[in-house]
């Protein structure tokens, strides 16, 4: 009876000790997002990336055998937000955070991150500067002093015509003002062109009569407008509505399929420059837009492709060290420094195209695209129409 229950409990070891090993501790990534507030437009884009990516790189085997685990919280659309989520996030001992979504967020709470030793990979920060915040601090969102002046090219290329140009953004978002200043020197760069007027306004406004009737009476050809999909979206729906007929670029806070539901059919013929594109063929694209389709049925956009190529690059980068190192053997802050460390040093095959860092932790990629709104008759449904 007795050696009958020593067996038995052996075997309950020798069992669970197999449980164990066959199923390791998963390695958990922190992301800090915007699920709720007007930032969700874009938050809920990378929420998708996120578990795309998640569901296809443990489909994978993860990192050598070992899965990894999201820990996704909400950075909603403010700084505070963003850094009680990254607290939390890193609270937890993740080896590493995505987020915050908004560079306005980024600047509050990627300090934060960065004193703390725990690396940062920005899936959607633009504005000039992020990663200068410190050297834990890198960015696969393309700056966008990079990216905007496709939209004004491709509209002149359309347009050739066009000459007077009225620049409009949201001041309490640093996004949106850097992006201004790039559409501003690009503009007043052009021989042809003309910056007519500047116009501010903030994120929160929901009327812009002021700014359209000063743009109708201005009668300029086209107008940039630099601001975040819910305000930005309300700003080209009232445009249209009170009779503007010119030329409309939009920026990277206009790139989602969620500003649709704002401006409607008048969203038609927006030209909005892109970092990814969905026809770009490669195993990896494939990857995502078959995960997109078969978990949400829906096609990804840039903020998808994005924040799915975020975690592509830390789970490459713990790949590689793994291959070095036994990673799970290391003190979590020497895991993370070595991580940084790794990721830097790496070239990424991702949606993206091929990409890989500089010394401050800024992207570097090859191509970028345009794309213009178009809309279903019905003006509630729509896609982005990629230029040739
Ligand atoms: C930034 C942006 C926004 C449009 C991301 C959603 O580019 O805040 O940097």
């Amino acid at each position: 009876m007795r050696s009958r229950r020593l067996v038995c409990l052996v075997s309950l070891y020798v069992l669970m000790s197999g449980v164990a090993r066959s199923a390791p501790e998963p390695i958990k990534i922190g992301a800090a997002i915007s699920l709720t507030s007007n930032v969700a437009l874009f938050g809920e884009e990378q929420n998708r990336g996120l578990l795309v990516a998640e569901d296809y790189f443990n489909s994978k085997g993860g990192i050598g055998g070992t899965p990894i685990k999201l820990l996704i919280e909400d950075a909603a659309g403010d700084e505070a937000s963003a850094i009680n989520a990254f607290h939390s996030l890193m609270r937890k001992d993740v080896v590493g955070l995505i987020g915050p979504t908004l560079s306005q967020q980024a600047f509050a709470a990627d300090p934060l991150a960065q004193k703390a030793k725990f690396p940062v990979l920005a899936p959607s920060n633009t504005a000039k500067g992020i990663p200068q915040i410190g050297d834990f601090i890198t960015r696969v969102s393309a700056p966008i002093a990079q990216v905007a002046p496709f939209a004004l090219a491709a509209a002149l290329q359309k347009n050739p015509k066009l000459q007077t140009v009225v620049v409009l953004y949201a001041q309490n978002d640093a996004y949106s003002s850097s992006e201004a200043e790039v559409f501003q020197a690009a503009v007043k760069a052009h021989p042809a062109l003309q910056l007519t007027a500047v116009q501010k306004f903030q994120t929160t406004d929901t009327d812009f009569t002021t700014q359209v009737t000063d743009i109708l009476r201005k009668k300029p050809d086209a107008v940039i407008i630099s601001g975040l999909a819910s305000d930005g979206g309300n700003l080209v729906k009232q445009l249209r509505q009170m009779g503007y007929k010119g030329v409309l670029i939009g920026g990277n806070g206009l790139n989602t399929p969620n500003v649709f539901p704002v401006c409607q059919k008048y969203c038609e013929g927006i030209l909005i420059a892109q970092a990814y594109s969905p026809a770009l063929d490669a195993p990896i694209n494939k990857a995502l837009l078959d995960g997109s389709q078969k978990r949400f049925q829906k096609a990804p956009g840039q903020f998808t492709a994005q924040a799915f190529t975020a975690v592509q690059v830390y789970v490459e980068a713990l790949q590689a060290l793994a291959q070095k190192q036994n990673i799970s053997q290391m003190k979590p802050s020497d895991l993370r420094q070595a991580l940084l460390k790794q990721l830097r040093q790496g070239t990424y095959e991702t949606p993206l195209g091929t990409i890989s860092f500089d010394k401050d932790g800024e992207v570097l990629q090859k191509s970028f695209y345009v794309a213009a709104i178009r809309m279903n008759p019905d003006g509630k449904n729509g896609a982005f129409e990629f230029l040739k």
